[in-house]
């Protein structure tokens, strides 16, 4: 889904100055092709004033039914991004303000035919003239009315901008433990590159997306600093709304020990941390023992991995283990 991409959303006036603007070409486009030949001024006007309507009709709804078209349709988004729309975003007003434009794009079309069929029965010069006035003035006043909602929508458009880029069609497998345990290093260690940084809305932190392959299957790794780090209690509402969208995508977690205690954080407080991710997210949890190269006097659960993510020690370990989970959840799916 390119949230990134949407073309900026204009006032009313800009549209408006288009839409005229190929009716006037049509209009004297139309009036260099009818040069020299005879038709009465009546016809001549009647083909004129007929192409000018005919293109405003055109390019004006081409135009609104476009800028919907290069909106995500919120009928079809991923439970993920509906998330994060719901949190950054009036939801109901989006929705409004791109119906508010099909409304326009409707309205448009019907005004203009029912100017055409005035144009096409009158016999009077005087009248042709002016129901194409009053079409214009009417299309204008159309654009007019959605003015609230072209607004809103460049508004959204640009917090739209700012979504990660994530995908939701492969699994995605994200990263938890407290500050400083080796969450990156990980990640680094089992994607191999350097991760790529994502913005998140209201967190001052970005998120890092590594990719992973294994057995041609992909999948997506997400490291969300400062997010899962420490118990929600402690989080404001919006960093709540941040980490529920996060649940939508989990497809597993990965939760990263320091039993060496390196990190600053007591092992038991790690602990309290992984019971505190179990219970509200619903997706299974991976739980690895990170700077297995240091010392440490710590008993673990048994079906905790060691690794070494500076070592490079039991990465492998894990990787079969995410690929594992993340290929039984597909077909329980
Ligand atoms: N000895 C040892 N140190 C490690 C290991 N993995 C990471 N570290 C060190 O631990 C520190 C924290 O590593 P990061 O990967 O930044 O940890 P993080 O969990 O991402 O930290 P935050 O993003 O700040 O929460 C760094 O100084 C790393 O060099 C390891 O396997 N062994
Ligand atoms: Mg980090």
């Amino acid at each position: 889904m390119a949230f990134q991409d949407i073309p900026k959303v204009e006032d009313p006036e800009t549209y408006i100055d288009i839409t005229f603007h190929a009716g006037e070409r049509a209009g004297s486009l139309k009036r260099n092709e009818l040069k020299g030949t005879d038709v009465t001024r009546l016809i001549r006007s009647r083909i004129i004033e007929t192409a000018k309507i005919g293109a405003v009709q055109k390019t004006g709804v081409d135009v609104l039914l476009n800028l919907v078209r290069q909106f995500p349709s919120l009928d079809r988004l991923d439970p993920f991004y509906l998330a994060l729309v719901k949190c950054t975003l009036d939801y109901d007003f989006l929705k409004k303000s791109l119906g508010g434009v099909m409304w326009a794009a409707d309205r448009l079309d019907k005004l203009a035919n029912d100017a055409l069929r005035k144009i096409k029965a009158t016999r009077d010069l005087e009248h042709i003239n002016a129901h194409r006035q009053a079409f214009y003035g009417r299309t204008a006043s159309v654009f007019k009315q959605i003015k609230t909602n072209l607004k809103y929508l460049e508004e959204s458009r640009k917090t739209l901008k700012k979504f990660p880029p994530i995908k939701t069609d492969i699994p995605t497998v994200v990263i938890a433990g407290a500050p400083n345990v080796g969450k990156s290093s990980l990640l680094s260690a089992l994607t191999g590159s350097t991760p790529k940084i994502a913005p998140y809305p209201f967190t001052t932190q970005n998120l890092m997306l590594g990719y992973l392959s294994c057995d041609g299957k992909k999948i997506q790794l997400i490291d969300t600093p400062g997010l899962l780090d420490r118990p929600l209690e402690h989080r404001n509402p919006i960093e709540k709304q941040a980490v529920l969208a996060l649940k939508h995508l989990a497809k597993a977690i990965i939760f990263v020990l320091d039993p060496s205690e390196a990190c600053g954080y007591p092992f038991q407080e790690q602990l309290n941390l992984l019971a505190e991710i179990k219970r509200s997210f619903p997706a299974p949890v991976i739980v690895v023992a990170n700077k297995s190269d240091l010392q440490h006097g710590k008993k673990l659960a048994p079906d905790t991995i060691m690794v070494s993510a500076e070592k490079k020690i039991g990465i492998d370990d894990v990787k079969h283990k995410i690929v594992t989970i993340t290929s039984q959840d597909a077909h329980s799916e």
